[in-house]
């Protein structure tokens, strides 16, 4: 290994700036910041020509969120959106770094610049290799980079000694053949960023209702006549939800915010494709607001199904459901029993929330039928994150709220395939029923062991029992909890590999030997032997459809994902019989196997190229229970106790408006009031006065879980509306302090919106 000293993170100051927090989202700032990306980074008339295309039907899928499109009739601005402009001008940018900038910048140096930097430098241009020893990335052809993975696969002892990583932006088609690759080599080591991400809502809802995925169409959120969002940033990460809720409003709907801080985008928003609403000011979304403590959640659900059985109880027959349980759930009694034996009072103490809104919410819950449960990172990201998913579950089966027009659960998915990448394979624990139509189809013999989430993939590489990493994009090292823990683990491999589309600071903190595969995105037209082809993508409401670059690729070099994973299969394994050039050269050959294999997926060529594609079954949605008990469950799960010494302080990390997961846009977090700065420390202000500390002061962090002490350095306080308590970071920044050994009991999910945390100010 060389000896340059890499940097792992950055700690310079940028000149932070506070304004007052906005109380409302969208409207002409959000149009104002969009068009300032792109026209700083991109072509303009390739951003014209995108921004019509954008989520249209036989358009290209946002590289942004997950939120799915109307089934009709589209606005025909495009299904625009700040933040989506943002992910487009992020790829779409018109800077690339070749070779000449590898050339000068050592990894070492480019390792000094930040993350908004390093993203900044532009697409990646084409195959570079960093030999073992070099201080420089060079450039290599692209059959030899192939040649090296291969050797190295080959010389492992195990396959399971190989880890192979997915983010959610591969494509349906990508994805298939990537896993068709794994398990043909043999092994099942596929983390994805599902484990940090919704994982404890797959395991939550499977367990109870039979689906990983939600039950909800866009359409039920348009007539639902309460929707509760709990631990969701809607505004800032999933900015077209708010049109949806806006039609839930106008339709005479109800929205319960269940949240620390009091987000912008929930409160009122200004729709805009609306002009006329952009002069009159907009909507007021949110009509409850539920300033929950921290993973108060369970709390707060119990506190209120506490209250619905109260009710019950002085007006029988007339508050739950008793049709929907008896004919369709399992386990009632024992969760009452249970439910019982909890006293309100501390529930709702523990939960942070005054007791007349859980009444009012609750007086909503059981005088409305159309319920919509909506959540993300706040509810997943916790040591009980399965608990706060089966306890929303028991809310809705209480009320019969599923499986029905305008209710069910509506897990809100992040990166924009990440639900289709599981459901085509992308997973370390595969049922086998899977595994046995892939071998049926492709006369190959898949290996059933199960193989590392992300967690575990990490502490294999750091005992030196995982000795390749391959990434299908993602950022694995920022993205991961323990920053410096995993940083030791990629380092200790013999090789990673990374297929990006940008620069990122896993490419800086390598294994002996890495290689950096340059991508087409999503955006990029993408041409091969039969032609130009189409990608599928599934959003977050199972609906399946096809997305079509539209520019230039930036280079000629770049190859699709799927290209770079056939070849890589071709090189890698002798005697395999799948035809990955044949399937390469035509993605309908791919997803003629997928319909084979995938069930839902018949028919996958002729119903992807309907305008709007296709729904996937979903027993929920039509109160088919594929469960063990044949039925939807009632679960039981403890209010959680976070025990705060004197000092300590609970922790969640979250996104700025001015970022996509580690990729980082620019400096300010406008709707926040939180400027040009990113190692922020939100506070309440009477914690900040008891420690006699002020605004902007500089502080440092440090966790200390099972007696081992993290630390991240300097960060500046910002007074904010947050429980007395709590603290709030950004993810990436704070990541070094999420212990790699803190993780959701039964989804492997880190805490990442519960670590605790000490804070000492530099003097
Ligand atoms: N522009 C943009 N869009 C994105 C992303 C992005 O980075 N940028 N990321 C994508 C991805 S991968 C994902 S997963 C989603 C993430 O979308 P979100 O989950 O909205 O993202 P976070 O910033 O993690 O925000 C979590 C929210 O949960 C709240 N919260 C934290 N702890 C708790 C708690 O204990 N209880 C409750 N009730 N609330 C809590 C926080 O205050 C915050 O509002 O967005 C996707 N879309
Ligand atoms: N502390 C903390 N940690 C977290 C979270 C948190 O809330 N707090 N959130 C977690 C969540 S929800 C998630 S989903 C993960 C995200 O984890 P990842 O998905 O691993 O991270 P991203 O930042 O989304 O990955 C960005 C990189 O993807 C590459 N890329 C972009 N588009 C493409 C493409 O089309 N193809 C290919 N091959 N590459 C592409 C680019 O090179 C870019 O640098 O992070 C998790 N980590
Ligand atoms: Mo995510």
């Amino acid at each position: 290994m060389s000896t340059q000293k890499i940097e792992i993170e950055n700690f310079d100051f940028t000149g932070l700036i506070l304004k007052e927090p906005k109380e409302k989202a969208v409207g002409l700032p959000a149009i104002i910041s969009s068009v300032k990306q792109a026209a700083k980074y991109m072509d303009p008339i390739d951003a014209f020509k995108l921004s019509l295309k954008i989520n249209q039907k036989g358009g290209f899928d946002c590289p942004g969120c997950a939120w799915p499109d109307p089934d009709d009739d589209r606005s025909a601005l495009g299904e625009y959106c700040e933040n989506g402009m943002k992910a487009i001008a992020e790829e779409a940018t018109k800077k690339s770094v070749t070779a000449d900038f590898f050339a000068e910048y050592s990894v070492a140096d480019i390792s000094r610049f930040s993350d908004f930097e390093i993203g900044k430098s532009g697409r990646l241009a084409e195959p570079m290799v960093l030999r073992e020893g070099a201080t420089h990335y060079e450039p290599i052809a692209w059959e030899d980079a192939f040649k090296l993975i291969a050797k190295e696969l080959n010389a492992l002892d195990s396959p399971n000694e190989a880890i192979f990583y997915t983010s959610g932006r591969t494509s349906n088609e990508a994805a298939y053949l990537y896993q068709l690759f794994i398990r043909s080599y043999g092994t099942n080591n596929l983390p994805d960023c599902s484990n940090m991400c919704h994982e404890s809502s797959g395991v939550g809802l499977s367990h109870t209702l039979g689906i990983g995925k939600g039950s909800v169409t866009l359409n039920d959120l348009h007539e639902a006549e309460v929707i509760m969002i709990m631990g969701q940033n809607p505004g800032t990460n999933h900015p077209r939800m708010l049109g949806a809720l806006e039609k839930c409003k106008q339709n005479g709907g109800k929205i319960i915010t269940v949240n620390p801080l009091p987000e912008a985008g929930l409160l009122n928003f200004t729709d805009p494709q609306s002009p006329i609403k952009m002069i009159q000011g907009g909507t007021s979304l949110t009509d409850v607001f539920a300033p929950v403590k921290v993973n108060g959640d369970v709390a707060f659900l119990k506190a209120i199904m506490l209250k619905l059985a109260k009710m019950e109880e002085a007006n029988p027959g007339k508050i739950l459901d008793w049709d929907f349980i008896k004919e369709h759930t399992h386990g009632f009694d024992n969760f009452l029993e249970d439910l019982k034996k909890e006293d309100v009072q501390h529930a709702i103490s523990e939960s942070g929330v005054e007791e007349s809104i859980i009444i009012e919410v609750a007086e909503m819950m059981a005088t409305n039928d159309k319920i919509i449960i909506c959540w993300a990172m706040g509810l997943t990201q916790h040591k009980n994150g399965v608990g706060n998913i089966q306890e929303v579950v028991n809310l809705l089966l209480m009320r019969g709220a599923i499986g029905k027009t305008g209710a069910g659960t509506c897990p809100v998915r992040g990166h924009s395939n990440v639900q289709g990448d599981r459901t085509m394979g992308i997973w370390e624990s595969p049922k086998e029923p899977f595994l046995a139509a892939l071998d049926r189809v492709h006369s190959i013999q898949a290996p059933r062991e199960h193989g590392y989430h992300v967690v575990s993939a990490i502490e294999a590489m750091k005992a030196g029992k995982g000795k390749v990493f391959f990434a299908m994009g993602g950022n694995f090292l920022s993205a991961s909890p323990d920053t410096h823990y995993t940083a030791e683990a990629l380092q200790n491999t013999k090789l990673t590999v990374h297929v990006s589309t940008k620069l990122n600071r896993s490419h800086l903190v390598t294994g002996k030997q890495a290689l950096i595969l340059p991508c087409l995105g999503r955006t990029d037209k993408d041409v091969q032997a039969d032609g130009e082809q189409f990608v599928s993508c599934e959003n977050s409401m199972g609906v399946v459809q096809s997305s079509q670059g539209i520019l230039t690729p930036p280079n000629v070099l770049l190859k699709s994902e799927v290209a770079i994973v056939a070849e890589m299969a071709l090189a890698t394994l002798s005697d395999s019989r799948v035809n990955w050039i044949g399937m390469a050269g035509n993605y309908d050959k791919i997803r003629d196997a997928i319909g084979q294999t995938i069930p839902g997926f018949e028919n996958y060529n002729e119903r992807v190229r309907k305008p709007g594609g296709f729904y996937l079954p979903n027993g929920a949605r039509e109160r088919v229970w594929d469960t063990e008990t044949g039925k939807a469950n009632f679960t039981t799960n403890a209010i959680p106790h976070n025990e705060l010494k004197k000092g300590e302080y609970l922790m969640m990390t979250l996104r700025s408006h001015d970022q996509y997961n580690t990729t980082v846009y620019g400096l300010d977090d406008r709707y926040r009031g939180i400027y040009n700065e990113r190692r922020i420390v939100m506070m309440n202000i009477k914690d900040i006065k008891a420690r006699g500390w002020k605004e902007k002061q500089v502080v440092n962090l440090f966790s200390h879980f099972n007696g081992v002490k993290r630390e991240a350095l300097k960060f500046l306080i910002v007074p904010y509306p947050i429980p007395e308590g709590n603290v709030a970071t950004y993810f990436p920044e704070a990541n070094p302090l999420v212990p790699i050994d803190s993780f959701a009991d039964k989804s492997h999910t880190p805490t990442s919106k519960l670590v605790i945390i000490t804070i000492n100010s530099v003097i």
